[in-house]
């Protein structure tokens, strides 16, 4: 079933120019773009954003993190986008995610993992929804 899902591009990445390499990696892997966005997040943005890490411990390096420079948002569609998405992106940890995979390439750490990718088709419609809205 054709489904949509967000891709976040998050600052380090974004730092490094690596928006065009990232979307194309995407692309290749057959997501059509259907909604791209730039933005920076506030700190409600974060918050809403991540509300089920609101109460961690990592919360506020997170959300400095998020709005330590620009965002590029994707709106992904493709055939169980979803999961496609998440197995290509790979583990949270960049340092164990599998060869291959776009935080094994892009990212440095389980913060500063490149990007972000929504871990159900609820979650993908929340957060495009509050995105895009
Ligand atoms: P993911 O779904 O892979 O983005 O991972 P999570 O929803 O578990 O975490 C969201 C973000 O919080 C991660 F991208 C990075 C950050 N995080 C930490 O910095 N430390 C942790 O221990 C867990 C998550």
């Amino acid at each position: 079933m054709k489904q949509d899902t967000l891709l976040l591009i998050k600052p380090n990445s974004t730092k490094k120019n690596q928006i065009g390499e990232i979307l194309q990696i995407v692309e290749k892997n057959g997501f059509t773009i259907e909604r791209l966005k730039m933005f920076e997040m506030d700190s409600d943005l974060a918050d809403a954003f991540y509300v089920e890490h609101l109460s961690k411990g990592f919360y506020e390096e997170l959300s400095e993190f998020m709005r330590s420079g620009r965002i590029v948002a994707a709106m992904l569609n493709r055939e169980e986008a979803v999961a496609k998405l998440r197995e290509l992106v790979g583990d949270t940890d960049s340092t164990k995610a599998a060869l291959g995979t776009i935080r094994a390439m892009y990212g440095k750490s389980k913060g500063e993992n490149a990007v972000h990718a929504s871990d159900s088709i609820k979650s993908a419609k929340r957060e495009i929804e509050l995105i895009f809205k």
